[in-house]
């Protein structure tokens, strides 16, 4: 059994009859709440990095209240040279299948960001002569209030044959922070 089935197999048994849904087990994202810092924090932790760079700014699980469940991930971007962003990352595994998927954030910035918005993105790409790729992303509005969290969706289709499948958080520019939580990947309707 591997260590994805393992997960869900636990979530099943604490969750037991309060799961109301099924869709907790379409979702592709693993640790999306942020609810244990000793996923954030562990060796085998879902998420890392996308540039081991640590001038680049911090990566921190944060305690305290969030939209889904106590605990969120903040990042802080210290530095606006190349590449540019900080952002961490976390490859899909089951890669998503062909289909029509929803993608969704909680994204909250403080009052000194001042870059372009946080963005999630899921990437992928198409193997062939032309090595395509492709990607979906949600963004926080260019209006929100700081320190306030916004909800953030957006649907979209993955192709035939994508594969090396991954969903970004990404944040720019080298002041404050923004925060993460509730990031999901959920299969819709065929
Ligand atoms: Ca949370």
């Amino acid at each position: 059994m591997n260590k994805n089935l393992q997960t869900l197999f636990a979530v099943g048994l604490i969750g037991g009859l309060s799961l109301t849904t099924s869709l907790a087990e379409d979702n592709f994202v693993r640790d999306g709440k942020f609810e244990n810092a000793g996923l954030f924090t562990s060796a085998d932790s879902a998420w890392e990095l996308s540039y081991r760079n640590p001038e680049l700014g911090t990566a921190t699980y944060e305690d305290g209240e969030a939209p889904e469940g106590a605990g969120f991930l903040r990042l802080a971007p210290l530095n606006s040279a190349p590449p540019q962003y900080l952002a961490v990352q976390q490859k899909l595994d089951p890669a998503p299948a062909a289909g029509h998927y929803k993608l969704k954030a909680w994204i909250r910035i403080n009052d000194e960001y001042a870059a372009k918005m946080p963005l999630v993105s899921v990437g992928w790409r198409v193997p062939g002569e032309s090595g395509e790729a492709g990607s979906a992303s949600v963004s926080l509005s260019q209006d929100a209030q700081p320190g306030q969290w916004t909800l953030c969706e957006s649907e979209f289709e993955i192709p035939e044959n994508a594969e090396g499948t991954y969903v970004f958080l990404f944040t720019y520019g080298s002041m404050g922070h923004a925060d993460f939580d509730g990031v999901s990947l959920e299969r819709k309707g065929e």
